[in-house]
């Protein structure tokens, strides 16, 4: 399967989302509202943190979630894969969003050990979303084209 690496540095992917810096001499601050600043209603944040030295977290599709990843502290990397591409995202920048449509297979990891990756959703969580079987996603994906 193709590979490729990409940076958070440009934003030409419309995947990566530039955000709206507000500064001022006492430092930065970032907003990100619901149906602009994301192209969705905010149903649920998460985030992680802690993560420990070589752990991979992820392996598995949503079917319908959509998410935006942003690495608020720290570093790690995040793959997404359509069934026919992987891509590799450095989440490295707290103003730099990584959009997770529904549908692709992600996984984590290279946590920096000061890594904060804050998550934000369009729905509450539900397991039954989930896809944690590579083939079962091959299959799926498939099945849609
Ligand atoms: C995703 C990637 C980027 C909950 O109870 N509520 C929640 O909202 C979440 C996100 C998780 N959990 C529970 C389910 C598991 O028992 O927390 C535990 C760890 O979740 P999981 O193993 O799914 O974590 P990751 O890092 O593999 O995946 C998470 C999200 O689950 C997933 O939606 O896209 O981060």
């Amino acid at each position: 399967m193709p590979s490729v690496e990409v940076p958070l540095q440009g934003t030409s992917d419309p995947l990566i989302r530039q955000l709206p810096v507000l500064g001022d001499h006492r430092g930065s601050l970032i907003a990100i509202e619901g149906g602009s600043t994301v192209p969705f209603d905010v149903k649920r944040i998460y985030y992680i943190f802690g993560t420990q030295p070589g752990v991979e977290r992820g392996f598995h599709a949503h079917v319908a979630l959509r998410q935006l990843a942003v690495c608020v502290a720290g570093s790690c990397e995040m793959i997404l894969d359509d069934g026919r591409e992987r891509t590799t995202y450095l989440l490295d920048r707290p103003d730099r969003g990584l959009l997770i449509q529904a549908m692709m297979w992600r996984e984590m990891r290279n946590f920096s050990a000061d890594a904060v990756l804050l998550v934000l959703a369009d729905h509450a969580y539900d397991e039954a979303d989930y896809i944690r079987d590579y083939d079962r996603f091959l299959e799926t994906v498939n099945s849609l084209t």
